[in-house]
């Protein structure tokens, strides 16, 4: 059986819990010990050390991406991805903006709300840059949906799943679309569906653990990883500080070096 080795409140994971859902592809789930930075037997497997990673029969893949492309190749029905190449193109243009740009915005709330990484005024000028990009991202999304039901056209597809654990993620931080707007519609449009659900409730399990996320950070037994659109979003939105002293107190570290 396929493996995916995961963690629930992962929006890459999510796009591919919910492609799986559809096509009906069973798999089972592991969340690695990945996430420390230290060397582990998931690290031999993928030398990110992030989720999503896949398993099929001994083929290890990373990367949301290639792995939504493996299973569109491998388990062809039903599409994932619209049927020409330009709305083909179109959708991974909206998932290539959520996965870089959107995605950062929830990731960086999340430092502050859950992890605590800066409280008072530093906080809440981080987090009303969130929101004002939030507002920003929600503005462009509402014109490439347009007059559509769904991101991926006529029917949900992979421009619905590339985009709703992100603006789900908006929601979660208090942020989501406000009622009765085009993309408020469209969530629960697609909240409708059993892939999404079931997606969404497997985060259950780990929601009473956000609580030990600070202590996690303050005892130095945990260093977050920073990198790429993250680590340009903390700076950018004015956690310049922030960076700097998480590398002094090691709660900080970039991506893994691969060797
Ligand atoms: N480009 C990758 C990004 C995956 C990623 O960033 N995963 C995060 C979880 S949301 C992760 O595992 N980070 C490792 C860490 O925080 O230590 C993808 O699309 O799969």
């Amino acid at each position: 059986m396929l493996k995916l080795y995961e963690h629930p409140f992962s929006p890459y994971v999510q796009k591919v819990k919910i492609s799986l859902y559809e096509k009906n592809v069973a798999f089972e789930v592991e969340v690695p010990d990945a996430f420390s930075g230290g060397p582990t037997e998931f690290g031999k497997m993928n030398p990110r050390l992030e989720v999503p990673a896949l398993v099929d029969d001994g083929f290890a893949i990373f990367d949301s991406t290639i792995i939504l492309d493996y299973l569109e190749e491998k388990w062809p029905t039903p599409p994932m991805l619209p049927p020409t190449p330009r709305e083909r193109a179109r959708v991974r243009m909206i998932e290539d903006v959520c996965d870089t740009y959107y995605e950062a915005i929830n990731w960086g709330l999340m430092e502050v709300r859950a992890w605590k990484r800066v409280t008072g005024d530093a906080a809440m000028q981080l987090e009303s840059r969130a929101t004002e990009q939030t507002a920003g991202v929600f503005k462009w999304l509402e014109r490439e949906l347009g007059s559509s039901q769904y991101f991926n056209g006529a029917s949900f597809g992979y421009g619905d799943l590339s985009v709703y654990p992100h603006v789900h993620g908006s929601v979660v931080w208090g942020v989501g679309p406000k009622a009765n707007t085009p993309l408020a519609t469209w969530v629960s449009r697609v909240e409708e569906r059993s892939s999404v659900r079931k997606t969404i409730e497997a985060t259950q399990q780990f929601a009473g653990s956000l609580d030990v996320l600070p202590q996690m950070l303050e005892s130095g037994a945990f260093a977050r990883q920073y990198r790429d659109h993250r680590l340009e979003w903390m700076m950018r939105s004015g956690g310049v500080e922030v960076v700097l002293a998480g590398l002094k107190k090691k709660t900080i570290r970039f991506s893994s070096e691969v060797s």
